[in-house]
């Protein structure tokens, strides 16, 4: 991908028009594919409740990868792979579960395994699998590495409870591997980074995004969603939010660029959300009100992006977008963190 050619058409209004994305903070930014959902219980080859919450990856063959987190009717999670040739339909789904929590060994996955995260690390020549592990002490940030997704090396929890969302960054910076990632703590639930030798022993733990406050749709809980975007001019970041109304929470997402040598610098942050839930099966199922991606994959253009999100925690959905609109919205509609009135 020749992110600089992306970065010098950015200004040229035709070429967006071109995408089908206008600028105006009431455009849609992200075009859901029509026949959503692509994949729900009725598509799984063995019984289970729902399935939602997918990491995301385009395999050398070409096949999009999801790994899927699929509840089954204990009310535990675990995680299973669906393959396709165009990342759309004619999902292989494997015949029972790819990932099983293992609590003999990792006691921290008693009740189950959820929302992986994945990201492709060249140096190592593996796919890094961050997941929620839960158990008593509340979700943990656990981490494993995978050349096929079919065996896995397992690291067992690397973030203590209460902690998840969690994705690593693709390469090291200084020498140390990144990792984002949203603790609750005393301080609330914002998002963190945190950074290691070895991607066993992690600390220079650092808050990069906080959580608002008040009216705001993003106010008091945040979280990473797809792990970053590697762009010229920064990562791109796609976290939700979380509102809480009197007849429960609203799942929704806001984009946010952070500086590409020292991502703990937030660079860029949207002042409104740019996509929340609205169809029937974002709206209605398991739980109400939610658009949940762990994962996107981008299109030989280098600029299309397919989100792979959770739809009301029953159901996985696909929405298309551009990285070049995403960066021209955020130059629109972006305040620097420090002024953002929370
Ligand atoms: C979050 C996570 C997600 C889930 C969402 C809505 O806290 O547990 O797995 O999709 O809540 O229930």
């Amino acid at each position: 991908m020749n992110m600089n050619t992306v970065l010098d058409s950015l200004q040229d209004s035709s070429v967006l028009e071109q995408f089908g994305h206008k600028l105006s903070p009431d455009a849609p930014l992200f075009t859901r594919y029509t026949g959503n959902p692509i994949l729900s219980r009725e598509s799984w080859p063995y019984p289970i409740s729902s399935v939602f919450n997918a990491g995301a990856v385009k395999l050398a063959d070409g096949d999009t990868l999801l790994l899927c987190r699929v509840e089954s009717r204990s009310g535990l999670s675990h995680l299973c792979a669906a393959r396709s040739a165009n990342g759309i339909n004619g999902w292989r789904i494997d015949p029972e579960p790819t990932l099983v929590a293992n609590p003999r060994e990792y006691p921290e996955e008693l009740w189950g395994i959820e929302d992986p995260r994945i990201t492709y690390v060249p140096e190592l020549e593996k796919y890094a699998v961050a997941y929620t592990s839960f158990a008593r002490g509340g979700p943990g940030v656990s981490l494993a590495l995978t050349k096929d997704f079919k065996t896995f090396e397992r690291f067992g929890v690397i973030m203590q409870p209460e902690d998840k969302d969690a994705a690593l960054l693709p390469r090291r910076f200084g020498g140390r591997w990144a990792l984002i990632h949203r603790p609750v703590t005393t301080l609330g639930a914002h998002m963190w980074i945190s950074y290691s030798p070895d991607l066993r022993h992690w600390g220079s733990h650092k808050v990069i995004l906080e959580a608002r406050r008040g009216g705001w749709w993003d106010a008091n809980k945040i979280g990473l969603c797809s792990p970053p975007i590697e762009t010229a001019r920064g990562w791109l970041t796609i976290y939700h939010g979380v509102r809480q109304t009197a007849s429960g929470s609203i799942y929704r997402l806001g984009l946010a660029l952070f500086d590409l040598e020292r991502p703990e610098i937030c660079l860029q942050r949207g002042d409104s959300w740019v996509f929340g839930p609205e169809e029937l099966y974002e709206r209605d199922g398991d739980v109400k009100d939610v658009v949940f991606p762990c994962g996107q994959t981008i299109d030989p253009d280098g600029d299309t992006v397919r989100l792979y999100y959770g739809a009301a925690d029953s159901c996985i959905a696909m929405a298309t977008g551009s990285i070049r609109c995403l960066l021209s919205w955020l130059d629109a509609n972006s305040s620097p963190a420090e002024t953002s009135f929370s």
